[in-house]
């Protein structure tokens, strides 16, 4: 070796030495902080004042309660809408669902409504290195739609095809069919002499041999009020036909040990590698029917038993992290998809036996309202490496910002055009003291906007509202909990002060016609930008 290559590879080596102890004096600065695994853990109709850590007494949820605990809790985080599919589309591809035709409540047998390719959740996570699963509920559609799909064979497009290495499914909800789970986008169980075929024309006579919900009605286990009176599987009526896969059908009763079992499992089968896990509870929409071991742990009847098994779900998942030494450094995020809903169709006694808890805690409204009720969710956020136990944050958050909060956390950069409505909080998930978003667009059965603490719901912006002559009142804050719905009206706009009229009881619009304009300002400028992420 000459004198020059030998001083050239000391100097090499010299500087990979010096570069080594400039990366461990300064290990933060500009590397993002990377969690090791992410779970992200999503409820379904869960409210705001459902969990005792956010101020519940009527149920006990210690095992979310350790999150709090353990982690920072946010009181002002929104799921981007007020039903499920439109809070899980803008969730997993960082667009808010009312920029795209057909995100509204999806059938059991819609087709996958987010693109295969596109840079979703899942494929942040997959670019930076983390296996990837889904254990729960779906309701994103799945392969190619009415008619087309075929139950019986492997279903494509579904999660796989958007960046989720592994799935564990409930197609749609707990009470539409297909009433089966898929593994791997095929149906669990499925005798091959027993073929699924599905249906949502909702005619009975498609389907000769089954139980249907109405005609069969006095066999029934749990009555149905409205909506749930087609298929009759487990003895409880649905929203959709099926015929076939006797033997593959779910029973209700083990669904959360059943989603348990597999949430846990993904973790061990990952524990040597870093992992995101999304999993999402088919607790505590309905029907609500939980296992035997919950029912009368609760007064509220099958509403509150269901917290409590949805509670049994996230210890489960907490335990797993435990049993593996993974729980300091994996993020784990908890929230729930909509706001409350009392009687969502079933007889389960849900408003009758609610006494004194307030399933939106403060807040006006629920599930479908365009109020704070109707997106306004827990969420709770833990990284023992990273963010301070017990700590609080005002942050204003959505569900939509999970794309670009992600990738940040783990260095991958976003495409112009992917996430276009997702900002990344990532600072404000790590320090309580840091501000989240400026502004949040809602959609529930109107669309709304909240700037700062500020929210406008403007006039004959309804989208799915019930389709009766409008009053022009503003109706009854408490509507909600006397078991009414609460929609308010469409032909006025409305201006409340979140922070100082959490019950949305007193509408400024009349007095502030400048921030009105603002706002609806802010929410053309978003439609016609087709995008708000910078
Ligand atoms: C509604 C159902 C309701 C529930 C909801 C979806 C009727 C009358 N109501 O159409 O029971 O299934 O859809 O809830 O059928 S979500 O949380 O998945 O958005
Ligand atoms: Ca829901």
């Amino acid at each position: 070796m000459t004198r020059t290559a030998w001083s050239v590879m000391m100097l090499g080596a010299g500087l990979a030495a010096w570069r080594l102890q400039v990366e461990a004096a300064v290990p933060a600065e500009g590397r993002p902080p990377r969690p090791r695994n992410v779970v992200v853990i999503l409820a379904d109709d869960v409210g705001w004042g459902d969990l005792s850590c956010f101020g519940a007494t009527a149920v006990q949820t210690p095992q979310v309660d350790r999150l709090a605990r353990e982690g920072a809790r946010f009181t002002d985080a929104h799921a981007s809408a007020a039903t499920c599919t439109p809070t899980r589309y803008a969730m997993l591809t960082g667009e808010y669902a009312w920029r795209k035709q057909g995100t509204g409540i999806a059938t059991g047998d819609a087709a996958l409504l987010i693109e295969p390719g596109r840079t979703t959740l899942a494929a942040v996570f997959q670019r930076a290195g983390y296996v990837t699963g889904v254990v729960g509920k779906w309701h994103l559609g799945l392969g190619p739609g009415p008619g087309l799909t075929d139950w019986n064979k492997e279903v494509v497009p579904g999660p796989r095809e958007i960046g989720f290495d592994y799935s564990f499914l409930i197609p749609a909800t707990g009470d539409r069919t297909p009433c089966v789970y898929l593994e791997n986008q095929r149906v669990v169980g499925l005798d091959p002499d027993d073929p699924i075929q599905v249906s949502f024309k909702l005619k009975e006579e498609n389907y000769p041999g089954e139980l249907d919900g109405r005609r069969d009605r006095a066999q029934l286990k749990m009555d149905w009020d409205y909506g749930h009176h087609f298929a009759v599987v487990n003895g409880i009526g649905r929203i959709g036909y099926m015929a076939g896969g006797k033997r593959a059908r779910w029973v209700d009763e083990e669904m959360a040990d059943t989603l348990a079992a597999k949430g846990a499992a993904f973790i061990a089968r990952n524990k040597d590698k870093p992992f995101f896990l999304y999993f999402a509870t088919h607790d505590i929409h309905v029907p609500r029917v939980p296992h035997p071991r919950f029912v009368g742990k609760t007064s509220m009847g099958p509403r509150g038993d269901a917290i409590v098994q949805f509670d049994f779900q996230v210890g489960a998942i907490l335990d797993a992290l435990d049993a593996h030494g993974l729980a300091e450094d994996t993020l784990v995020i908890l929230s729930s998809d909509n706001g409350p809903v009392l009687n969502d169709g079933y007889k389960d006694q849900a408003v009758e036996k609610l006494g004194s808890h307030r399933p939106a805690g403060p807040y006006r409204g629920h599930k479908y309202s365009a109020y704070e009720g109707g997106t306004r969710v827990p969420f709770l956020v833990r990284w023992p490496k990273r963010i301070k136990g017990g700590t609080q944050s005002a942050a204003l958050v959505s569900l939509v910002d999970l794309v670009a909060t992600s990738a940040a956390l783990c260095g991958q950069s976003l495409a112009y055009g992917d996430a276009p409505d997702s900002m990344d909080l990532s600072a404000a998930l790590l320090d309580p003291g840091t501000a989240g978003r400026a502004s949040f667009i809602a959609e529930g059965a109107r669309m709304s906007v909240r700037d700062g603490v500020w929210k406008f719901i403007p006039a004959n912006a309804r989208k799915d509202g019930p389709k009766r002559p409008d009053t022009g009142r503003l109706g009854d804050p408490d509507a909600f909990v006397k078991g009414e719905q609460d929609t308010g009206s469409w032909n006025v706009d409305q201006l409340y002060n979140t922070a100082e009229d959490p019950r949305e009881a007193h509408n400024l619009a009349g007095t502030q016609p400048e921030r009105v304009a603002a706002m609806r300002a802010m929410l053309q400028k978003a439609r016609t930008a087709g995008r708000t992420r910078p």
